[in-house]
């Protein structure tokens, strides 16, 4: 039973049927939370050996969002704290369970206070762009409408997976007065924009953001127009191996997920790339909005040393 979460989360989080960095951290978590509840381990080093291969299946189902290794490694952690108190499984599974609840617990509070921080910057009559679907972007846009604030979103259709049609749905279902565009209208756009508002999958020590491909060409645009732009993301986002010299990889799709198989087909010598994130300079980023506060993105290297030190395990 417990495998079979593991491996079912895998698939659900490789094909994005779970997408979006939160949800992936979450449902991953989750997927751990089962495998050790359900499992039958023989000692407490048994459990950390199956929990830490279960992890290292569930990283792999996608390279890029961070928050997926920072939910798998804060699990290792708790469960490592365990072993190493020599105790019963019984006792052990009961500490990891909690830490895995605690996790899921934490990660919706830090998006309703990322909502309420970042609703604080959007004034009557704003013009707001969004790009791609997140939640903590969502969570801004229906605090501030929860707050009776007049204002307008446009959303980008986001190809070639166009996430851009969840969040206009569901800001439109929430009554906002929202607008989707195909991504070669961004620019037409940005001269009514005010600011724009993104999500992330990671967040690098020099306060470079990691997003949905487009993210970087929306901000570009935005810098050109001089529209705000701000980053909403929890801070379980924050890659602390980048403070080490890491990389954050870059997925690269399917290229049937931008032209059709038979098109492919008949036109064998065209080379399609399918990039899934791109990285956006800390230059044209304005804030950042955390949990943890509004932060520019020069300040991002200090917030992850007081997080996850200097070397330690992500969120331990
Ligand atoms: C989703 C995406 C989102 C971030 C943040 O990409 O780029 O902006 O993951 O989302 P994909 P959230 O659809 O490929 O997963 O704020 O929900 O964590």
């Amino acid at each position: 039973m417990g495998t079979s979460s593991i491996e079912s989360t895998y698939l659900q989080i490789r094909s994005m049927e779970v997408r979006g960095a939160g949800r992936i951290a979450r449902a991953a978590v989750s997927a751990l939370r089962d495998y050790c509840d359900k499992g039958k381990f023989s000692s407490t080093r048994d459990l950390y050996r199956g929990l830490s291969a279960a992890g290292e299946r569930l990283k792999s189902a996608r390279p890029t969002a961070v928050s997926l290794p920072n939910a798998v490694n804060y699990v290792l952690a708790a469960a490592g704290r365990s072993e190493a108190k020599g105790g019963q499984v019984r006792e052990a599974t009961k500490e990891i369970v909690a830490a895995c609840d605690g996790f899921i617990s934490e990660s919706l509070k830090a998006t309703k206070v990322i909502g309420e921080y970042g609703a604080k910057r959007i004034a009557d009559g704003d013009v707001i762009m969004t790009h791609c679907n997140s939640e903590a972007v969502t969570a801004v846009i229906a605090a501030a409408h929860g707050a009776r604030k007049r204002f307008e979103v446009i959303a980008t259709e986001t190809r070639p997976r166009f996430q851009g049609r969840i969040t206009a749905a569901a800001l439109a279902k929430l009554g906002v007065d929202v607008t989707l565009i195909p991504d070669t209208a961004v620019r037409v756009h940005m001269r009514r924009v005010d600011m724009v508002i993104v999500g992330a999958d990671a967040i690098t020590a020099n306060g470079a953001v990691v997003n949905k491909i487009g993210t970087s060409q929306v901000a570009l645009a935005a810098h050109e127009r001089k529209a705000r732009f701000y980053v909403a993301a929890e801070t379980y986002k924050l890659s602390p191996a980048t403070m080490l010299g890491e990389l954050v990889e870059i997925e690269q799709r399917s290229p049937y997920e931008v032209v059709p198989k038979a098109w492919a087909k008949s036109n064998s010598k065209v080379k399609v790339a399918n990039p899934a994130f791109d990285v956006t300079p800390p230059e044209y980023i304005d804030l950042l909005i955390t949990e943890r506060g509004l932060y520019p993105p020069q300040g991002m290297v200090f917030l992850m040393k007081e997080l996850y030190g200097e070397a330690r395990a992500p969120l331990a």
